[in-house]
């Protein structure tokens, strides 16, 4: 490794050749992130295949979204039993969860036990953030820049940079006068925020806010939440595990992975296969409240219909507005609460501990910025076009420039200089949602065009881990060292990444991350596919049964005279 260079040079100084590069040895694979799919992928390919390889990780441990979503309440909304990986028996057997739902902590302690098992920190660089990419075609390598100048040169590029890692902090003129301190929640001081006897303004009302505003509720002195969309949210209903359950956790880890594996959400719950619309308004009453009653992600999976007609999401939507208004004891404030633009889970649906009751204590109070838009953040806090209110701390629990945010962030450049950035300015387009037509040896896990995060992710992860660590392994046994995605292949595959969402409510929903809809002049285009998970497994395994059609396979000519 070239050590010493702190200042990066212009591109037209680089020197390509590859004997610049490489000081230290080229590598058969170098993968950028050491969370959930980072540290699978270096086990894959490092154990399992025995490649040279490494990770370039920015954060100072492992974790990637456990590692930097700290913020009070931070929790997985997949349930502990089917978050963890699932590759190896023994590794289900030797770890336990404490809750349903794990808290981040918790995940982090997971994933550093799974680091130390695996002994992957040796592999692992952190500190280390890619600022730029480039493949060199003489030599069927990827270049890749660090931060601090440091150059890398490896056959395999592999993406697991995660989809929610760029925060989004909203261009509110006059942020840097704020004479007090503000957070983003994706990028959490590892040592906590006391919140003690402070005024908090809280921007933003999805997943994040929901988790985070009962916890910073209990300890400040009082806490305005921001709301611009109102959002649904149904009760997690966490508890402790207890003896019994993890037991049965043991027991039956097998058929609970194999489960995973055939639902199309990479849960262990299936979707009823009965409709909405053919139940009387009574019955249907009485599954709301059941799954009501039993919490979690489960509610959306109580009807078949209830993301594909409006008319059967409008009985969920309903439902869960008036339980709103049910619990919000201030009137104003619950229908600020439950004047809901979109239909259930037509964004990614919370669920929550205690969201709605936080709004009855004397020390919450709700804003909302749809009425009366932000115009500046001031020294003293937050002024809208109604009103100015003082605050110590600033939250912003206003999301990311998901899926795509974190892959343009490592500035990449394919084949003949061509820029990721460009050749996605209106939108992500690939293969599978793992290769780019243009950008040779590229692989992308969980990002835009594959299930990623209409799936519970651990599932998503593996699942792509797998089939790149198979592809590789292929191509090593056939002699060769070249993968790209053809131009009408990734064309093809993009019209059923538009079909899948036009199936669904979860493209209607202007405002909404998958689609962009979060950031201003981000492309609008619907990201994830969202056909299943199950069902795009089977044409990955298909696609590698057939001998990888839709790919072009070559060796370079190194490879060919060996
Ligand atoms: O971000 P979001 P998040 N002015 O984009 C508001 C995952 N996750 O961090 O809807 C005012 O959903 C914005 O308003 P609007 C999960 O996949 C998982 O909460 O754009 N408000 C919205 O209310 C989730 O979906 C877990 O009108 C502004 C909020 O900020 C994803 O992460 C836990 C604004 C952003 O909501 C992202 O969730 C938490 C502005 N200028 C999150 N800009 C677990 O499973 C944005 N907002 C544990």
């Amino acid at each position: 490794m070239i050590k010493g260079k702190k200042t990066l040079m212009p591109d037209a100084l680089i020197d390509k050749t590859e004997p610049s590069f490489n000081a230290e040895p080229v590598l058969d694979a170098l993968i950028v992130g050491a969370g959930f799919s980072g540290m699978y992928q270096l086990i894959c390919l490092r154990d399992r295949l025995g490649l040279s390889a490494k990770v370039l990780e920015a954060g100072s441990g492992v974790g990637g979204t456990w590692y930097w979503n700290r913020y009070p309440g931070a929790r997985c909304d997949s349930e502990s039993h089917v978050y963890w990986y699932t590759f190896d028996k023994k590794l289900m057997q030797d770890w336990d969860w404490s809750e349903r739902y794990p808290e981040q902590p918790e995940i982090l302690r997971y994933l550093n036990f799974v680091a130390d098992r695996y002994d992957l920190r040796r592999d692992i660089r952190f500190n280390t953030r890619v600022v730029r990419a480039d493949y060199d075609a003489a030599a069927n390598l990827w270049r890749v820049r660090t931060e601090a100048g440091e150059l890398y040169s490896a056959r395999f590029l592999i993406t697991a940079v995660g989809c929610l890692s760029t925060a989004n902090v909203p261009n509110f003129p006059g942020l840097e006068q704020f004479k007090g301190d503000w957070y983003h929640t994706g990028q959490w001081p590892h040592e906590g925020v006391d919140f003690t006897g402070k005024r908090v303004g809280m921007i933003g009302t999805g997943s994040t806010g929901i988790q985070a505003a009962p916890v910073i509720a209990k300890t400040a002195a009082h806490l305005t939440v921001f709301q611009r969309t109102a959002n649904y949210s149904v009760p997690a209903r966490n508890v402790p595990l207890t003896p019994e359950f993890k037991r049965w956790i043991k027991e039956n880890a097998e058929e609970i992975r194999s489960l995973t594996h055939e639902t199309q959400n990479g849960q262990s719950f299936r979707i009823e296969t009965r409709k909405a619309l053919e139940t009387s308004p009574e019955e249907r009453e009485k599954i709301y409240e059941a799954a009501w009653e039993r919490g979690g992600l489960q509610f959306r999976a109580v009807f078949e219909d209830m993301m594909s007609s409006k008319a059967a999401n409008d009985t969920a939507a309903d439902f869960v507005r008036r339980k709103i208004r049910s619990i919000v004891k201030d009137q104003a404030t619950a229908a600020i609460l439950s004047d809901i633009d979109h239909p259930y889970a037509g964004k990614r649906p919370p669920i929550d501990t205690d969201y709605f009751e936080t709004f009855n204590r004397p020390n919450v109070s709700l804003v909302d910025v749809k009425a009366a838009p932000i115009e500046c953040i001031t020294a003293d806090g937050i002024r809208t076009a109604a009103a100015e209110y003082p605050l110590d701390i600033i939250v912003f629990a206003t999301g990311f420039d998901a899926m795509t945010g974190p892959l343009m962030a490592m500035n990449i450049h394919g084949r003949g200089g061509e820029a990721l950035r460009e050749s996605w300015n209106a939108g992500p387009r690939n293969y599978l949602g793992l290769q780019v037509s243009g950008f040779p040896n590229l692989f992308m896990i969980t990002g835009p065009g594959s299930p990623s995060v209409l799936c519970n992710m651990p599932v998503a992860i593996e699942q792509h881990a797998d089939w790149i660590t198979d592809c590789i392994a292929h191509m090593r046994a056939n002699g060769l060292d070249r993968i790209e995605a053809q131009q009408e292949a990734m064309d093809s595959w993009i019209e059923k990444v538009n079909q899948a969402a036009a199936a669904t409510l979860l493209s209607t929903v202007p405002h909404s991350w998958y689609l962009g809809g979060n950031v201003p002049g981000k492309p609008r285009v619907f990201m994830p596919y969202a056909g299943g998970m199950a069902n795009y497994r089977r044409i990955c395994d298909d696609v590698a049964a057939a001998g990888y059609p839709g790919f072009e396979m070559s060796a370079s000519e190194r490879v060919a005279a060996e």
